[in-house]
């Protein structure tokens, strides 16, 4: 397609390698945590940052927030920080991007550019902590913006798509009829987040590692609702399945005391020894049901997308073409895990080679083998565009393949009465979100998916492709992430 060709050389000629992007996806690193009164110091580092002036026009951030354990209860809670832009400082070449709910910040280059960022300081401010003494952790999920702007919805080929009509400031101001909307949608209120506005979007499905630090996080009973096995499973037990099932390889590491004491996991794909390099950690997490995924982003302060924001992520400002992937073609060429040339297998570096435009965890016809997610930016290589990594316009990666997305839908009017209200860090007792206008996570009604995942038909991967199946429960193939 030459209009993608024609936009990496662009990108390229500007000297922002943007979807050059990476051997080691998710090499996002926290180190060295020190408390000071209010303030808490670390290093930050992660590879293949951007912050570019040519399309698409936008840069990756990290969404950093902490918790803090207070050291008789054992429990964990949501550290507020501050609002204020002059009361958190960053070393070059970073930025603190406060926000107005003080649920974390992001951070994210100062200045046009683009490549790794080595470990850099960064010192925040705390609000509102009572006397300790506590413990606590920094945890960073990176993200990718998406500008404000106008674009296109629908590509009048896929299954159930939207009318080929334009999401503009004036659609969001006012609202649309499901007359206009087409796709068997509901009418859609101003209220709720078509994607005009600028937001930003997890760069990554939710890892394998992710979901244990979650985990790590919680109470006993909290985990027992978010896992397969009871956290007073022996160690070894696997957390998510029966088994090893699906390529997840969380496990329990120490078991739980019933009620009193969480129990603690770890990656161990490779079984045996713990959270060694081949231990799965950046494979997407996958058998999560909607209760497990809108739980992990009340707990990152986070929320989750909409159907029209998923096709913002994926199409950006580029005119629609009928049956594209997330990457913006129609190519498409089924990878799995037991696939000739992919490579490296549970490690930071899992791959596919050669790079190939449309390389995606999708399938055509059967497949037979151990079968399950692939890593999180697995097809991005130092020499990849974006046909070849299979990134989305802004740069977040699997939107097409490897795991379903859950997206607010626009079906029904449980899923349109949602309002972009944003995670708080704090869930239920039981471990459930629990925020204003979020479809519930009891009965998903209000949910629906989108990408299609490594083991349905290619169709279902199409950037306008619609799912609008309701099912609560957990699925090999159920994944996510989140938005804010
Ligand atoms: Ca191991
Ligand atoms: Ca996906
Ligand atoms: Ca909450």
């Amino acid at each position: 397609m030459m209009k993608t060709k024609n936009y990496f050389l662009k990108i390229a000629s500007a000297l922002f390698l943007l979807f050059a992007i990476n051997t080691n996806a998710n090499n996002l690193e926290i180190t060295g945590t020190s408390v000071s009164g209010n303030d808490i110091t670390f290093n930050i580092s992660w590879d293949n940052s951007w912050n570019a002036n040519v399309a698409p026009a936008n840069w990756d951030a990290v969404w950093v927030f902490v918790k803090f354990q207070d050291c008789n209860t054992r429990l964990w809670a949501h550290t507020s920080l501050s609002t204020a832009a002059g009361d958190h400082s960053a070393a070059s070449p970073l930025q603190v991007d406060p926000v107005a709910d003080g649920r974390g910040v992001f951070i994210r280059r100062s200045a046009l550019g683009g490549g790794n960022i080595s470990a850099t300081s960064i010192t925040l401010k705390m609000t509102g902590l009572g006397a300790g003494p506590y413990n606590f952790k920094v945890f960073g999920i990176e993200m990718v913006n998406v500008p404000q702007g106008n674009f296109e919805i629908g590509d009048g080929t896929s299954t159930s798509s939207y009318n080929s009509i334009s999401i503009t400031a004036a659609t969001q101001a006012s609202g649309l009829t499901s007359a206009v909307i087409g796709g068997s949608s509901a009418a859609v209120p101003a209220t709720f987040p078509m994607g005009y506005n600028a937001f930003y979007c997890m760069k990554y499905e939710i890892s394998q590692q992710q979901y244990v630090e979650f985990l790590n996080a919680l109470t006993y009973d909290q985990q027992k609702s978010r896992t397969f096995n009871d956290p007073i499973s022996a160690a070894g037990t696997y957390a998510m399945f029966t088994g090893f099932n699906y390529r997840n390889g969380i496990r329990i590491l120490t078991p739980g005391n019933n009620a009193a004491i969480p129990a603690v996991y770890a990656c161990d794909a490779t079984a045996g020894v713990e959270n060694n390099s081949d231990d799965g950690q950046a494979i997407a997490n996958s058998g999560m049901s909607y209760a497990d995924l809108s739980a992990y982003l009340d707990w990152a302060a986070l929320r989750p997308m909409t159907e029209m924001e998923f096709e913002k992520i994926c199409r950006g400002t580029l005119p629609r073409v009928g049956g594209e992937y997330a990457w913006g073609t129609t190519d498409i060429v089924p990878v799995y895990n037991v696939s000739a040339g992919l490579i490296n297998d549970f490690q930071a570096n899992e791959t596919y080679t050669p790079a190939t435009n449309g390389a995606c965890a999708v399938a055509i016809g059967s497949i037979s083998g151990i079968y399950g997610p692939l890593k999180v930016g697995v097809f991005a290589t130092g020499t990849s565009g974006r046909a070849s990594s299979g990134a989305a316009y802004y740069g977040a990666m699997e939107m097409s393949g490897n795991l379903q997305e859950r997206c607010v839908t626009t079906a029904n009017a449980t899923g349109t009465a949602f309002n972009g209200t944003l995670g708080d860090g704090t869930l239920t007792p039981l471990g459930d979100s629990n925020q204003a206008t979020w479809p519930s996570p009891v009965t998903a009604i209000g949910i629906s998916f989108k990408g299609g995942d490594y083991i349905s038909p290619a169709t279902q991967a199409r950037i306008s492709h619609r799912n609008t199946t309701v099912d609560a429960a957990r699925y090999p193939i159920y994944g996510g992430r989140g938005v804010r």
